[in-house]
């Protein structure tokens, strides 16, 4: 039977237009579904928007719209996102669908039921920003006075009546876990966050609210909704089909990993699992967390004017080339910094000389002097040997690094063989052999149609249209291109379409 592979994005809020930072997230986790699809999993790839909340009722009320029509608006514009951005989910999950609402009282009664929820009185400080309770500890006084979390958010006093999830009693369940499966968090830096976390003791958490009403109803408390963050942790079940455990996706769970950006790790490794363990329900396996992005050095925000629209960017320099960049640029878990020069210097650098150049310059001299037709290989030189054998381990190469999310690492690994083939095909000058050695020219550009294959076919899931062009160049059908037809020798003699140039080289537009 074909192994499942569940993947989900965070859920966005719909309180504003979507930025580079959700589609970074998307993208990322758009390329390792990507990437398991091709390599024969079955893969269920899950994105959606989070529209409960004070976050989300305050920015309906100052738009002056209707809550439900004000998130409808929002929630379509992130589809859109996602949609112009090449992310292919399977399913796009908001949780003010009915699916969702059955979901989230069927959990809170297991939880219940477990005796793991209590009513209580909260009283402390709350960033409606984050959407989380603070302890006094955390915060600090800016110079006006204002008390701010950790984030930045200001907080206030918040004073009502509330059920409390027991949260404190989970506290060893949760370092064992951390300590039996050191993948769950990752980066390794973030799992010892985490993990210095819970060892500093757990409170209780409060998962009700009675001030607002922009929430799922508490089951049988009239007056209480659900805190917004155990309502959108468990959309990752209730995409599976939750509570039916004969829906067609129950088998899904759990996860295999959950992308998330580093200021929601905490609700996503201690929170969720803590949840799950009190319902009974099995955990997922990884949680795996990305860095910030800001621009031209600076954080973006709203008042500076520099939040970057994805789709403006993809008109800009690309689609492809903004998901590759977005990838290479910088470590998954690591902060870094988006500019202009930048994202031109991979573009021309590495796309267009390095990659584009090799193709073009490879599948031409095939055009001009073997008539377009595909030639076979000969008999292995050394040199030949030298990029093959390095061509043929780099799916394993790239694997490893899908699995850990060292994305810009798997990328490293395939220029490297890229680099290679360059310093091949220069050194074996396939152009002055057409007039000494027809036949070994043949067989150069057929090595060079070989490896190009496996990097065109390795490198789909970050620039799917790109590369789907590429592979077409190269005589690769539409049903080989997964990594197990790598197997398969391309055909001799097939008739090559007419090469073209896949990386333009950016140009500055005249002002
Ligand atoms: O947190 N660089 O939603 P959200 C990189 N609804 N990533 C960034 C970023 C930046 N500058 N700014 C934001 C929520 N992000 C909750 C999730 S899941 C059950 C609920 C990332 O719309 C951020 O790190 O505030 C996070 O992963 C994602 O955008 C969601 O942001």
């Amino acid at each position: 039977m074909t192994q499942s592979f569940y993947i989900t994005t965070p859920i966005y809020y719909v309180n504003g237009a979507p930025h580079i930072g959700h589609a970074y997230t998307s993208i990322a986790a758009d390329v390792m579904a990507r990437f398991k699809r091709l390599d024969g999993y079955d893969v269920f790839f899950l994105t959606g928007t989070d529209e409960h909340g004070q976050k989300v009722e305050k920015a309906a009320r100052d738009a002056g719209l209707d809550t439900q029509a004000f998130t409808d608006r929002i929630s379509a514009d992130f589809k859109a996102m996602a949609d112009a951005m090449g992310v292919s989910y399977d399913d796009f999950i908001r949780t003010t669908e009915d699916r969702h609402k059955a979901s989230c009282a069927e959990l809170w009664r297991r939880i219940e039921r477990n005796g793991d929820i209590y009513l209580g009185h909260y009283e402390g400080w709350y960033a409606v920003r984050d959407e989380a309770f603070y302890d006094e500890s955390e915060l600090t006084t800016r110079p006006d006075g204002t008390r701010v979390a950790p984030s930045g958010a200001p907080v206030e006093w918040v004073r009502e009546p509330s059920y409390f999830f027991r949260l404190s009693a989970f506290q060893d369940r949760l370092l064992t876990l951390y300590e039996e499966n050191p993948e769950f968090v990752a980066p390794s830096s973030r799992r010892n966050e985490v993990t210095s976390f819970v060892k500093g003791g757990l409170l209780d958490l409060s998962i009700s609210r009675t001030t607002f009403n922009w929430g799922i109803p508490v089951p049988d408390a009239p007056g209480h909704v659900m805190y917004v963050w155990l309502d959108a942790l468990t959309n990752y079940i209730t995409a599976c089909g939750f509570p039916d455990e004969n829906a067609p996706r129950w088998h899904y769970w759990p996860a295999d990993v959950h992308f998330v950006g580093k200021d929601i790790i905490r609700f996503h490794a201690v929170y969720w699992p803590a949840f799950l363990m009190a319902a009974g329900l099995p955990l997922p396996k990884r949680v795996s967390s990305h860095g910030w992005w800001v621009v031209e050095g600076e954080k973006m925000s709203k008042s500076l004017g520099n939040v970057i629209e994805p789709r403006k960017l993809a008109e800009t320099y690309g689609l492809d080339q903004i998901r590759y960049f977005l990838l290479r640029e910088k470590p998954f878990g690591t902060d870094g910094s988006m500019s202009h020069p930048a994202i031109v210097s991979r573009i021309n650098v590495e796309l267009a000389n390095d990659l584009g150049n090799l193709a073009q310059r490879s599948l031409s001299l095939i055009a001009r002097n073997c008539g377009g037709i595909l030639p076979a290989r000969g008999p292995a030189t050394e040199d030949d040997t030298a990029l093959l054998t390095a061509a043929g381990a780099l799916l394993d190469l790239v694997r490893v690094n899908i699995d850990r999310q060292t994305f810009h690492e798997g990328l490293e690994e395939i220029w490297k063989v890229i680099r290679a083939a360059n310093g091949y095909i220069d050194r074996q000058a396939p152009w002055a052999l057409n007039k000494t050695d027809k036949t070994r020219m043949g067989e150069v550009l057929r090595v060079l149609v070989d490896t190009i294959r496996v990097v065109a076919t390795l490198l789909q899931p970050v620039m799917p249209s790109s590369m789907a062009r590429m592979l077409d160049q190269l005589g690769v059908s539409a049903d080989a291109r997964t990594f197990a037809a790598l197997e398969t020798p391309l055909t001799d003699g097939q008739t090559l379409p007419p090469p073209q140039g896949v990386f333009p080289r950016y140009v500055e537009p005249v002002a």
